[in-house]
């Protein structure tokens, strides 16, 4: 076996892109809901997608035949408190639902509770510009902890914050659809101020999770980050790659601006210079294990040419246009380890591709099967090598709505009809229900090496 015992396989989503029901029981609006019209691709809006929030239960019997042994879902700020100081109790019974759904099915429910759905009230009293948003946010984590830490033990207090920065307050592609220009003043300014108040609505809740929690709680956030991979193997080429990696710039996309102050407790003096006394020490409290959402490195050294920090052209793309960079997953678990010595959890790592139900009723979708492939192979050198991963968790589950992108993109191992909600297993889905029943790659396309009893998912 080359993932260690205890490893786990799952998969993972976010509330509001699978869902919906965006007004019902009580939810308050978020700023998706309430700015994002005539923003998204095709005209798509999220207020059914996948519809979710009444079809769980189907969509827990699914990750159940697969196999699944962990799901990471986010909860709704909105539809836990959709105005100042109102909790909204139909909105908490269905995350308490859920995870009791899970819990029957023997998923580890892994919890965030923040994937970018700031709550209308929120944003009205300044969003994340108003210093009582770490206030807010801590108060909304109480009354979910409170809820499910009964039953959930791992949590992640934020999805990304450079997306939800970068695309809503620097690049104007997310609610609230603000933009400033690239490399100046204002725009570094603006990363200090609203990093800061991240990072203390992080400590805040960390510590939240670790005096309320009635489980014994591992506390980790979800990032994503610029990857750089060594060109070769030598160990001067290793070396540079990682001090690209954690570069010293005011750039949000850097893992070390954000976990420096997390795990260390120093921050870039642009971020220090504006944090108030005692501030380091709300945000300085180390973590249990560290989430990394990984789609791609941000070089790739392939190329005719040999040369790192340009992709060649025609390098396979996603149907997000990303690079396909197989070796990301073993480099940046072994950067991230080695500077933070933490446990380290693959929080998000997918592909969108073009998927159709075919003649037969199937979705083939082989592309995908092969991107987690060759990803899975890095990751599997890092275990292998010692590297302290923890856990792999698929985008996605479901198909869902793909923020400014709309539903054109499908990077689910279950295909949605968004008319019907007709959900259909696609091949990747049988596919990874092996990886996890083997804890890991197997030899060959379909059956593991070696196992004869093996039984196939029906379809
Ligand atoms: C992550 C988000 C997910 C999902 C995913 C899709 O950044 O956390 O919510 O949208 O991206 O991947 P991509 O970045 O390839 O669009």
């Amino acid at each position: 076996m080359s993932f260690p015992d205890g490893f786990l396989w799952g998969v993972a989503s976010a509330a509001y892109q699978i869902e919906g029901a965006y007004d019902e029981d009580g939810k308050g609006p978020s700023i998706w809901d309430a700015l994002s019209d005539g923003h998204v691709l095709h005209g798509d809006s999220a207020r059914i997608s996948c519809d979710h929030y009444h079809h769980f239960r189907e969509d827990v019997a699914i990750m159940k035949k697969l196999g699944l042994q962990a799901y990471r879902f986010s909860v709704s700020w909105p539809r836990v408190i959709p105005a100042e100081g109102v909790v909204n109790e139909k909105g908490l019974q269905f995350y308490r639902d859920l995870v009791e759904e899970l819990t029957q099915a023997g998923i580890e429910p892994l919890c965030t509770l923040y994937h970018w759905d700031l709550p209308m009230w929120v944003h009205e009293k300044g969003g994340w510009y108003a210093d009582r948003i770490s206030d807010d946010f801590a108060q909304y984590t109480e009354v979910v902890v409170d809820a499910l830490s009964d039953k959930v033990q791992y949590w992640m207090t934020f999805n990304e914050g450079t997306s939800f920065l970068g695309e809503g307050y620097l690049h104007g592609t997310h609610p609230p659809y603000e933009k400033v220009p690239a490399g100046t003043e204002e725009e570094f300014d603006k990363v200090a101020r609203l990093s800061r108040n991240l990072l203390l609505c992080h400590g805040k809740a960390a510590d939240v999770i670790r005096r309320r929690a009635k489980l014994p709680p591992k506390v980790g956030i979800a990032t994503d980050s610029t990857l750089y991979i060594p060109e070769s193997e030598s160990e001067a080429d290793i070396q540079d790659a990682k001090a690209r990696t954690f570069a010293g710039d005011v750039n949000h996309y850097l893992l070390n601006w954000w976990m420096d102050p997390i795990m260390n407790g120093e921050a870039h003096p642009r971020l220090q210079a504006i944090l108030r006394e005692g501030e380091m020490e709300t945000i300085h409290q180390p973590l249990d294990f560290l989430g990394w959402n990984c789609y791609l490195a941000n070089n790739y050294n392939d190329g005719p040419d040999g040369k790192m920090a340009k992709y060649w052209p025609g390098i396979p793309r996603t149907n997000s246009g990303f690079p396909v960079t197989p070796d990301a997953l073993y480099w940046g678990v072994r950067f991230i380890s080695e500077r933070y010595d933490i446990p380290v959890m693959i929080t998000e790592n997918g592909i969108a591709i073009i998927d159709f139900v075919m003649d037969d009723g199937c979705v083939h979708d082989p592309q995908r099967i092969q991107y987690l492939k060759w990803y899975l192979r890095g990751l599997e050198r890092a275990a292998e090598e010692g590297y302290p991963v923890i856990g792999y968790m698929l985008w996605s589950i479901l198909d869902n709505f793909e923020w400014a992108f709309g539903f054109e993109k499908r990077f689910g191992l279950v295909y949605v009809d968004y008319l019907t909600q007709k959900r259909t297993l696609k091949d990747s889905a049988y596919w990874y229900a092996d990886v996890i029943r083997n804890n890991g790659l197997f030899d060959g396309t379909e059956v593991p090496a070696g196992d004869e009893s093996h039984e196939r998912i029906e379809r």
